[in-house]
């Protein structure tokens, strides 16, 4: 039994890009499922479980709970592979994990939520869906370009970066009805990430 206690939603990037490092280290781990508007979300709100009031959580097992899934990236990652060495490379991948939180999510995630949660279909007007479209296409635009003669988002091999990316980009097409044939650097750098040995998709999970 781990001491590692993960409070993650199904559906959701945020959480998966833990599940997703979790996996790919082999580390072990409890997980707790809250899918968005179930009583288990409610209740772990309500016990307290989530700090700050989001998923994903990761308890330590000795009282001590990281919420922010790029802050529970860094964390995990600490002494491995996929944090890089040098700090020029170390601030280039935190560069892109702050754009994925900044930018990329809010854009990208949420137009995909719209798409896809009943609950929040009212908020998914013509209007809101066509300018969540156009960013979200001028932003992927902005990772195609960097990842011209580059198999990675920072420095030579996989780190953080890709993980907290990758998240929300796979599943643009079909989850955010972005037009991903646009973006065939993107296509091929997923088709990278899914081949990383201990790879898990976004529902392989326990
Ligand atoms: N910046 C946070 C965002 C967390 C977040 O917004 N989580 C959503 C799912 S993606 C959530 O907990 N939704 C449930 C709720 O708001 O009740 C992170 O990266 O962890």
């Amino acid at each position: 039994m781990s001491d590692l206690t993960l409070y993650s939603m199904p559906s959701s990037g945020n959480s998966y890009k833990v599940r997703l490092l979790l996996a790919l280290l082999g580390r072990d781990y409890c997980h707790v499922p809250c899918e968005t508007q179930s009583a288990e979300l409610k209740q772990a709100k309500a016990e307290g479980h989530l700090p700050l009031g989001k998923l994903p959580a990761l308890h330590l097992g000795n009282g001590t709970i990281l919420s922010e899934s790029n802050a529970i990236l860094w964390y995990l990652a600490a002494g491995s592979d996929w944090v890089p060495n040098d700090p020029l490379t170390q601030a280039q991948m935190l560069g892109w994990m702050f754009f994925e939180q900044n930018r990329h999510e809010p854009v990208v995630a949420v137009r995909a939520s719209l798409n896809t949660y009943p609950h929040l279909k009212d908020e998914a007007t013509p209007r809101v869906m066509a300018e969540l479209l156009e960013t979200g296409h001028a932003l992927l635009q902005l990772m195609e370009d960097h990842m011209q003669g580059r198999a990675w988002f920072a420095g030579a091999s996989a780190s953080l970066a890709d993980i907290a990316l990758y998240a929300y980009t796979h599943t643009a097409g079909d989850r955010g009805g972005f037009e991903m044939a646009r973006f065939p650097a993107l296509n091929a750098w997923c088709a990278r990430m899914a081949a990383l040995p201990g790879y898990v998709g976004l529902w392989d999970h326990a």
